[in-house]
């Protein structure tokens, strides 16, 4: 049984790879903004992360990291999020409810420009098998930012996640992200860093998470402490 119970240990435990074939290190992954427009001088662009989730590919587990972090798109570095090592189907962020996705600005014609936005979950799927890479999950601002859009607004644009025209730019933010392996570390997404991973429309996420939350860790503790009894019992045994 004493052999059995190290096994057990290493089952399931928040915060690790699930599917019992991961090798190799964890990656980092930073957030980005890129393409900003040509006629609008975006100012800040933030992003509110409260999870990531990782959907595991085929009946594989996935896992899902809780971040809760607000991240400035023009400093890809300054919080990276780990990734644990193994093969993921995807990557999913679920970006906080009432405003978690914020840009402000000014377009070329004058009128600024202070948006909030709900996208909902930013998804990307493909396969993926992180062994230490460091990723960039970039969002492309052209994509739904663009000087008609705003100035036809009015002079001095400000619009909540209900506003109609929030509800259209966050729509089309699900569709703006794009993951890329940095190579060479520089924060800056280049086209031949680019992994392939395509935006899911619809923002719903699907993400499949193996353990109940916190049940992991604390069936672990419970092991832990097993094990400790048997170890005492035969100490107990050999005096
Ligand atoms: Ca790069």
């Amino acid at each position: 049984m004493i052999r059995l119970l190290p096994l057990a240990l290493l089952g399931c435990h928040a915060g690790e790879p699930q599917d019992g074939t991961a090798v190799g290190n964890p990656g980092n992954m930073g957030f980005s903004a890129t393409d900003s427009p040509s006629d609008v001088d975006v100012a800040q662009a933030e992003l509110e992360i409260d999870q990531v989730w990782l959907p595991g590919c085929g009946a594989e587990p996935g896992e899902t990291l809780d971040v809760y972090l607000t991240v400035d798109l023009f400093e890809p570095s300054d919080h990276p999020v780990e990734v644990p090592a193994g093969t993921w189907c995807g990557v999913e962020l679920l970006v906080a409810d009432e405003g978690g996705l914020r840009v402000s600005g000014q377009t070329t014609g004058g009128t600024t420009f202070d948006v909030s936005m709900d996208p909902g979950t930013l998804a990307l799927d493909k396969e993926l098998e992180i062994d230490g890479q460091l990723l960039l999950f970039t969002l492309s601002l052209s994509v739904f930012l663009n000087a008609d859009d705003i100035e036809a607004l009015g002079e001095d644009v400000s619009l909540d996640p209900d506003d109609a025209a929030a509800i259209n730019w966050a729509r089309e933010a699900r569709e703006s992200g794009e993951l890329w392996e940095d190579v060479d570390g520089d924060g800056i997404a280049l086209e031949a860093e680019d992994l392939r991973l395509t935006a899911l429309a619809g923002g719903e996420g699907k993400s499949t998470t193996s353990c109940a939350t916190g049940g992991g860790a604390g069936g672990g503790w419970l092991v832990l402490l097993a094990l400790v009894g048997v170890l005492r019992r035969r100490l107990s045994a050999a005096r």
